[in-house]
């Protein structure tokens, strides 16, 4: 599933609408990921606290978003501009790649819950999209 022109325009304007809220959206969806997802929090487990909007799940959301638009700014090179971040997930991490379908999930009810205006069927779409294409992109190192 590749991502047409115009889902790349769709993708780079909501994100230029939503960057301004990137603390809120990171904390909203890491916080629901490691509660409905109770097994994604054995990553995480050096953490004094992993309570939903607790300061290490702020901050780390943040790094997420952080992330994600260093994807949104790379969507025509996905892979490459997310080598470096596949790389320290699957050697370091090495977080199981079906989490990063758990997480954008997560995201993708953030997205909706938040900007409940502008998250049309087409947006959603390619949304979608682009965050299977993400984590397939960090997935690439595991192989
Ligand atoms: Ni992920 C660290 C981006 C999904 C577990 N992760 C990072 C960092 C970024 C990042 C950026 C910080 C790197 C650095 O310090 O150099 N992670 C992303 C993105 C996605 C993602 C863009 C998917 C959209 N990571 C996940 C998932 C898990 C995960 C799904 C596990 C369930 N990530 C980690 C862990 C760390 C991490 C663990 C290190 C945390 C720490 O305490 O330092």
């Amino acid at each position: 599933m590749s991502l047409s022109a115009k889902d790349k325009v769709t993708v780079k304007g909501f994100w230029a609408k939503i960057a301004p809220k990137a603390d809120i959206i990171g904390n909203e969806a890491l916080s629901r990921m490691l509660l409905v997802y109770p097994q994604t929090k054995t990553y995480f487990s050096h953490w004094s606290d992993l309570a939903p909007g607790s300061a290490p799940v702020r901050t780390h959301g943040m790094k997420i978003m952080g992330g994600l638009g260093q994807a949104v700014e790379n969507i025509e090179d996905l892979f490459g501009g997310m080598l470096t971040l596949s790389e320290l997930h699957a050697f370091q991490l090495r977080v199981d790649p079906a989490n990063f379908r758990i997480l954008a999930h997560n995201i993708v009810v953030v997205l909706s819950m938040l900007f409940p205006d502008d998250f049309t069927p087409e947006v959603h779409l390619a949304m979608d999209k682009f965050l299977v294409r993400v984590a397939l992109a960090l997935s690439d190192k595991y192989r």
